[in-house]
């Protein structure tokens, strides 16, 4: 898996040299490259951003730094995936990123300011597949924390990244509900105790416990997550 990143901020990145994805990096497991957007200006201000045609407040990002970038990082790929992170897209999910795990090749284009040339997504998604993604309803100055979250949940779900594979089965919303509360050693601590059935050695009755919580947890704090 390839992942490319075009930012105006690519030392944020360097923090996915360590951690999970980067051992995942070091094996080969995962490519990544960053690409800084002012590399790809002419001028000498690194101009990145212009104002909005038809007037109204902060900057738009002009679409021919975006279109050299992109023609660099997308040349060498059969059939990309381009995605800008945006609180107008769709909103992503641990389908979507189970889908995306399959990929061979992510671009994600940061947009800052108030947003990104209309035309750099149009000219875009004549050559790959292009998806504005949104974490949430919430607003974040630029895509660059957005792109890291994605990231860390993409990466996680190649194969080989994470060592024990059974880790990811049993994990929230990947049955559509939330995870069952644990617990390990010591038995009682402060006042609070294990709940007696994980110390029954019964597997079913723990199994049928640990389900019925996950639907009691699920209706309570996302009920929206049961209607669906
Ligand atoms: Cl992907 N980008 C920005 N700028 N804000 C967001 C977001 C993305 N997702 C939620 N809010």
């Amino acid at each position: 898996m390839r992942f490319d990143i075009v930012t105006i901020f690519p030392e944020f990145f360097e923090i996915l040299d360590i951690s999970l994805l980067g051992r995942a990096r070091q094996t080969g497991l995962i490519e990544l490259g960053v690409y800084n957007l002012r590399d790809y200006t002419h001028d000498r201000h690194r101009t990145v951003d212009d104002t909005p045609y038809g007037g109204g407040a902060g900057m738009v990002m002009k679409p021919e730094p975006w279109g050299e970038a992109l023609d660099e990082v997308l040349s060498p790929s059969a059939d990309p995936v381009v995605i800008f992170p945006s609180p107008a897209g769709e909103v992503f999910t641990q389908k979507m990123a189970r889908e995306l795990s399959a990929e061979e090749h992510i671009v994600f284009g940061c947009g800052r300011y108030e947003g990104i040339d209309q035309r750099v997504f149009d000219h875009t998604a004549e050559r790959a597949r292009v998806r504005l993604v949104s974490l949430g309803d919430y607003v974040l100055n630029g895509g660059e924390v957005a792109v890291m979250a994605m990231i860390e949940a993409i990466g996680r779900l190649v194969p080989g990244v994470v060592g024990n594979p059974e880790s990811l089965v049993d994990e929230s919303h990947e049955d559509g509900l939330l995870e069952y509360p644990s617990y390990t050693k010591p038995a009682s601590w402060r006042g609070h105790d294990v709940p007696p059935i994980l110390l029954s050695g019964n597997h079913g009755a723990v199994d049928a416990w640990r389900r019925e919580q996950q639907v009691e947890r699920t209706r309570r704090v996302r009920p929206d997550l049961l209607a669906d």
